[in-house]
């Protein structure tokens, strides 16, 4: 299927090049009174990259019912079609994050090369030992890699390691671990026996990570099991990637703690210990909702943020995090909501960038509360759209993606192309 066309882009962009032109040039007058060069922001942005989850452009759906949208993919050459589309409009997210065996395929230098011709790469893989696969001997109902059972557990490491063997052929260089392992009983879990076993198998996997990979491991307080997780949260996460070694990391998704919990905080307790993995933004109200990022509470957002960016300008040794999104869309199209999340990810980098680090420095010392939150407001409250749409522009997408992609005809046409599925993995909550 034949990507969105450029022309159709560009003749997009050219009714909107006048006014993206004065607002960048109004905005960069309103930083440079700040002492900010907008440029140099625009700059940084245009560097930023966040990674699709390849699951995220399917439409999701709870455990009550899934609504198919049209046109979905039927199968991850079809996703990553979708996730070029993407790329191609909303420029923020080169890579894609696979989960097996939900994108399982035969021929993983053709994926490859399909990907590049997007101009997508691929970020870290994902395993899968919350549910069970077609045809798999065991099953994962009561745990995978701190199952009971040494033969279950055995079959959840090669899981693993057939993942990192997947990656090798796709140019990815971490794994990301997350387990649905736990309790929904109070006594059915031997706590600390549980997060032994999780520790012994989880050295078998580290012990196969190639020298230059990294697995990430991702904590979640609940669901589906809703008592107890073996990984609930950024403690156990730490203490098990302790264990494991220097390329054993914590993945902070936002949608996985408690209500109010200060995740800012759980960012620089990492970023402080050398563990920050990276992230799967998203966002939520009560649980994991994995709503659009920034679409409930973007100041939250800004906050993790502003960790970072500290983190950045600081020069903290090791300070790599990987950065993709882990959504699912039950009532808008797919695509439309990736895009409209890289953005929000983008504009809260932007406002970020945007914190003056001397003066909050200097009203932290000075015990000067006020200061030091208005100082982060500022930067939180300015527009910084017009940014943004520069750097769309510049690199070829599109200045309003979502009105491009909707003017584009794509989902029609893809509409036409993939006959309609049903049910279809990568849609869990
Ligand atoms: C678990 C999770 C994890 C899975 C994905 C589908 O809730 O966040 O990252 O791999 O959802
Ligand atoms: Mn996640
Ligand atoms: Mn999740």
């Amino acid at each position: 299927m034949a990507r969105i066309i450029q022309e159709h882009i560009a003749a997009h962009n050219e009714k909107f090049q006048r006014q993206v032109h004065q607002d960048y040039e109004a905005l960069g007058w309103q930083l440079t009174r700040r002492g900010v060069d907008i440029d140099k922001v625009r700059e940084q942005v245009a560097a930023f990259g966040v990674a699709i989850p390849s699951w995220g452009v399917g439409t999701g759906g709870t455990r009550f019912a899934r609504f198919p949208g049209s046109g979905e993919p039927r199968h991850v050459f079809d996703k990553i079609e979708d996730c070029g589309v993407i790329q191609q409009l909303a420029r923020a997210t080169p890579t894609v994050s696979l989960h097996i065996p939900w994108d399982k395929c035969s021929d993983w230098s053709e994926l490859r090369q399909a990907a590049a011709a997007q101009g997508l790469s691929f970020d870290a893989m994902n395993s899968n030992t919350f549910s069970d696969a077609k045809g798999q001997a065991l099953s994962y109902k009561f745990g995978s890699l701190s199952h009971t059972d040494a033969a279950t557990r055995a079959q959840a490491v090669e899981h693993n390691i057939e993942c990192i063997e997947i990656g090798k052929k796709i140019g990815s260089k971490a794994l990301t671990v997350w387990v649905g392992d736990g309790s929904n009983f109070p006594g059915q879990s031997h706590f600390r026996r549980a997060f032994d076993r999780y520790l012994d198998s989880s050295r078998q996997i580290y012990a196969a990570l190639p020298g230059d990979w990294r697995m990430f491991l991702e904590h979640k307080i609940a669901e589906p099991a809703f008592y107890s997780t073996v990984i609930q949260d950024w403690g156990s996460s730490y203490l098990a990637a302790t264990a494991l070694g220097p390329q054993a990391q914590c993945l902070v998704d936002l949608g996985h703690h408690a209500p109010n919990v200060n995740i800012e905080m759980i960012v620089a307790r990492l970023i402080a210990a050398g563990k920050l993995a990276g992230f799967h933004f998203n966002d939520s109200k009560y649980g994991d909702d994995d709503l659009d990022a920034g679409s409930v509470s973007p100041y939250r957002l800004f906050l993790v943020f502003n960790e970072l960016v500290a983190a950045a300008h600081e020069n903290v040794q090791g300070f790599q995090p990987a950065y993709m999104l882990d959504q699912s869309h039950n009532v808008t199209d797919p695509i439309e909501s990736l895009m409209t999340s890289a953005a929000q990810v983008l504009r809260t980098y932007a406002q970020a960038l945007l914190v003056d680090r001397a003066a909050l420095d200097a009203a932290q010392e000075a015990n000067d509360a006020m200061t030091a939150s208005q100082l982060l407001k500022t930067a939180f409250q300015t527009d910084v759209t017009p940014l943004l749409q520069r750097v769309r522009q510049d690199a070829g997408g599109a200045v309003d993606p979502v009105a491009c992609y909707r003017a584009s005809g794509y989902r029609q046409q893809a509409a036409q192309e993939r006959p309609a599925v049903q049910g279809g993995g990568g849609g869990i909550v």
